[in-house]
């Protein structure tokens, strides 16, 4: 045996940052920080035990129930042992599956949405995979919009343009430090939050960004029910409200703002439509109510003072108003978004440096990281001849009301009748609301089929388990336009067990239906990967700069490019010249009143922005029975559920269970202690989580960030507990609105008590139980 170590030291990607993998004799030992990087995450290093922890999932599996009685054993979905089968007679089975579904009830027959946010890399993203793979066995039911910000994709087209090309111009952060004088950040800008971009960060600018603003002088204001939404260096000034109610709190800003002339007559005539329709509405001419500062201290809990002269500082220099994209993932989530624009509006400063509205900072660190704009080449999708889609939001909905009608944006549609569902790179025992409601859901289709990397819920849930690789185990190039680096991604460690890549397994079963050569055009992953660069080096000479062969280009390993030519400043072409630099909204201006909405007829959502009650807030007769209001906000120690098994996210847990904040009063009114096991319940669900007693969580407030692994104490019962602490088993399953049906996950009301005696222990990172085929 040889005594020399082989050690090397290979770059890769993922949503939380660049790397070099530290491998020694084939196995991942560390992940070394990408130098350039000025405040790596500290997610990272959860991948180095995760990677091949007892909950990978090694071999194919089927459910037992499934393979003795196919979908009529539908109900052992979350209970049933499952049976190891070799790799050729699982895709046969599957493929056999997926030809009868297909043959019998159609391609509207099977949900291929596959919601999530897989990895890092352009050619192996699951999800593209995933879709490309259906198109050519005759398409899928698809979904639209995101879990982040489905709300605000629906509202903002009606108001001043498509969400996603408003986040590519957002004014970036330098320009901010140099001509901002104040921001207000509706829910903050967490920098735990900016340790990611979607497809791979390179620089975390995020902190940079907020010190840089802070050292040249920006003031800051955070309104939300968390104070440390905002690092401390900053010295913000903490404005805590009841949550779910920053629409009355805009209201009051506006009602300020116009009463007392400060607003810009001006910019509203010249660049906007419709204020003259919103102002009575503000006035109270049209349901008696004012909008003033009082009638939002009565919502908000905010004193009406600290909001006069918050309107007042406003209107007093260059503002910059930040709004989180949690706020809009709550009932009615439109009208803040609509709000925080129209209040930019009035102040005039829409297209200057330093001024208007941006949505999202620091919800991901792409947003405001300076990068020129750039088109990146990715895997194509094929086309989809299947036109039904749901919003995104709407899984449970659709699985319980096969033919059931919806609303959505202005129309009306229905719900398909679903028999396959098939899920690559996504968890929607993590991501869905009212997970109880999931579990009764999931049990409706004849199969579910799962590609997945570790035990997860959802694979739990599946009828077949295709073991897959993580980014560490292949090559691939990371390339996305809200960063200036890119990444040849090189394989470290060989496949774990018998995974395979989403490519090949989706291979194994277009070979099964017929379809291999429209889905693989004959190519292998180099193949792929050289075609991808290809393309990306002739994009980049059209566009005027060079990247290297992709030899060189894994021989640097990661790169930066895309300087920005210019300081990018949001809306600021428009500005310059609206009749040239129209919008993209009805009108080409900005809609105060949309006559598209209005015409919707829906009587929660006039044609101007509003407060609309939520259905569950610390406002309403609930608070009774379940007093605190859950905010399930993001996890700083891994990205949603990915790496909750690694020790980074252990690390942070206590008594096993996720920590959990609530404030001192609300603790002392229970006689619960730090540290204790805590009991989280209303009548959707319960949960375990450990307390962390703090005071930079409002009183009322309850904060338990989203990731656990879901952990029922009698696994396939609905209603059972949590053992872990998974918020979702809480939150209910209702639209935002009809405008967006986006998830609403922020509007929900619990109980906490102390959780006497031992707790069962944790059992999510145990794999269920796995039989041999006889
Ligand atoms: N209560 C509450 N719920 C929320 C939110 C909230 O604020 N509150 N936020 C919502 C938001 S914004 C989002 S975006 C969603 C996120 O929801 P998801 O994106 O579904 O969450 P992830 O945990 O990232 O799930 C990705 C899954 O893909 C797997 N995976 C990773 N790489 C690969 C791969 O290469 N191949 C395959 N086959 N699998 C892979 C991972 O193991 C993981 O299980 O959650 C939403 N849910
Ligand atoms: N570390 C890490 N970073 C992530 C993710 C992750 O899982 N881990 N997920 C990524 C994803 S997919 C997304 S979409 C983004 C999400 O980014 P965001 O939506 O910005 O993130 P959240 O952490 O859900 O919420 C931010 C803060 O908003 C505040 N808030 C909640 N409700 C209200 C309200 O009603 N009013 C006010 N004023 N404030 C409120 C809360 O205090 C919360 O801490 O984060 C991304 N970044
Ligand atoms: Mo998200």
């Amino acid at each position: 045996m040889s005594l020399k170590t082989d050690r090397r030291l290979i770059p890769t990607s993922a949503h939380w940052g660049t790397y070099f993998a530290e491998v020694e004799n084939g196995k991942l030992v560390a992940v070394r920080d990408y130098e350039k990087d000025p405040a790596p995450a500290i997610i990272g290093p959860g991948i180095v035990d995760a990677i091949d922890d007892e909950v990978r999932v090694r071999r194919p599996m089927i459910r037992k129930g499934w393979l003795e009685n196919g979908p009529a054993s539908r109900d052992g979905r979350g209970s049933d042992p499952y049976v190891a089968v070799p790799w050729d007679e699982a895709l046969d089975m599957a493929g056999a599956e997926l030809k009868r579904i297909a043959a019998t009830h159609g391609n509207e027959a099977i949900f291929g949405g596959s919601y999530g946010w897989s990895s890092s890399g352009r050619f192996h993203h699951a999800q593209s995979q995933v879709h490309r793979f259906l198109n050519c066995m005759g398409g899928y039911v698809r979904h639209e919009g995101t879990y982040s910000y489905a709300a605000g994709q629906a509202i903002t087209p009606h108001v001043v343009g498509h969400f996603k090309e408003l986040l590519d111009g957002h004014t970036t952060w330098p320009v901010i430090a140099e001509t901002s004088e104040l921001v207000v950040m509706f829910g903050g800008v967490p920098v735990k939050n900016g340790q990611v971009t979607s497809g791979g960060v390179g620089r975390h600018t995020v902190f940079e960004g907020l010190k840089t603003a802070y050292e040249m002088g920006v003031e800051f204001v955070n309104v939300s029910p968390i104070r440390n939404d905002v690092i401390e260096i900053v010295e913000p000034e903490w404005i805590a409200p009841r949550p779910n109610t920053d629409a009355a709190i805009m209201l009051a800003l506006a009602h300020t703002l116009y009463t007392e002339g400060l607003h810009d007559e001006g910019f509203l005539d010249k660049y906007c439509v419709g204020f003259d329709k919103f102002l009575p509405y503000l006035l109270g001419k049209t349901d008696g109510q004012p909008k003033t500062p009082e009638w939002a201290e009565g919502i908000s809990e905010v004193p009406a003072e600290t909001l006069r002269s918050l309107a007042r500082r406003m209107a007093g220099g260059r503002t910059m108003i930040m709004v989180a994209w949690s706020l809009q993932r709550a009932d009615h989530g439109e009208q803040p978004y609509w709000l925080a624009i129209l209040l930019a509006a009035m102040l005039g400063q829409i297209g200057l440096p330093g001024g208007g509205f941006g949505l999202g900072y620091g919800s991901e660190n792409g947003i405001g990281n300076p990068v020129e704009m750039f088109k990146w080449p990715a895997l194509p999708q094929g086309r989809n001849p299947v036109d039904k889609f749901i919003p995104v939001a709407r899984i449970s909905d659709m699985l319980l009301n096969p033919g059931g009608s919806f609303e959505f944006d202005g129309g009306t549609h229905t719900y398909p009748d679903i028999k396959a569902v098939y899920w690559a790179g996504g968890n929607p025992f993590h991501h869905h609301q009212d997970l109880n409601r999931l579990v009764k859901a999931i049990r409706r289709p004849d199969t579910v089929f799962v590609n997945e990397i570790w035990w997860t819920a959802l694979a739990r849930h599946a009828d077949f388990v295709f073991p897959t690789t993580t980014a560490l185990e292949r090559n691939d190039l990371s390339m996305t336009h809200w960063e200036q680096t890119i990444v040849a991604m090189q394989k470290a460690i060989e496949p774990v067990g018998d995974s395979r890549h989403d490519y090949d397994v989706f291979t194994g079963l277009a070979e099964r239906l017929g379809v291999a050569e429209a889905f693989t055009e004959g190519r292998d992953e180099e193949a792929w990967l050289r075609h991808l660069w290809d393309q990306a080096r002739q994009r980049a000479a059209e566009a005027d700069f060079e990247l290297p062969d992709l030899e060189t280009f894994r021989e640097i390993g990661a790169m930066e490019v895309l300087q920005p030519k210019e300081p990018v400043v949001l809306l600021r072409k428009f500005r310059e010249d609206p009749q040239a630099n129209p919008l993209t909204t009805p009108s080409g201006k900005i809609e105060l009143f949309s006559e598209a909405i209005a015409g919707f007829g829906y009587a929660d959502t006039p044609g101007h922005p509003a407060w609309v009650e939520p259905y569950e807030w610390l406002g309403s007769p609930l608070t009774e029975t379940y007093p605190l209001h859950l905010i399930s906000n993001q996890p700083k120690t891994r990205l949603h559920s990915q790496l909750d098994s690694g020790a980074v996210s252990r690390g942070s847990k206590i008594q096993d269970r996720e920590p959990m904040s609530m404030n001192p009063a609300d603790a002392a009114a229970r006689g619960i202690e730090n540290g204790d096991v805590v009991r989280l319940y209303n009548d959707r669900g319960a949960c375990l989580a450990g307390v962390i007693i703090s005071d930079a969580v409002r009183p009322g407030v309850v904060q338990l960030s989203t990731g656990a692994w879901y952990d029922p104490e009698e696994p396939g019962v609905v209603g059972s507990l949590c053992k872990h602490g998974n918020p979702n088993v809480l939150t209910r399953d209702i639209g935002t609105s009809r405008i967006g049906q986006g998830p609403s996950a922020q509007s929900v009301l619990i109980e906490i008590e102390k959780y006497e005696g031992t707790p069962p222990p944790v059992t999510s990172f145990v794999p269920p139980k796995i039989l041999e085929k006889e």
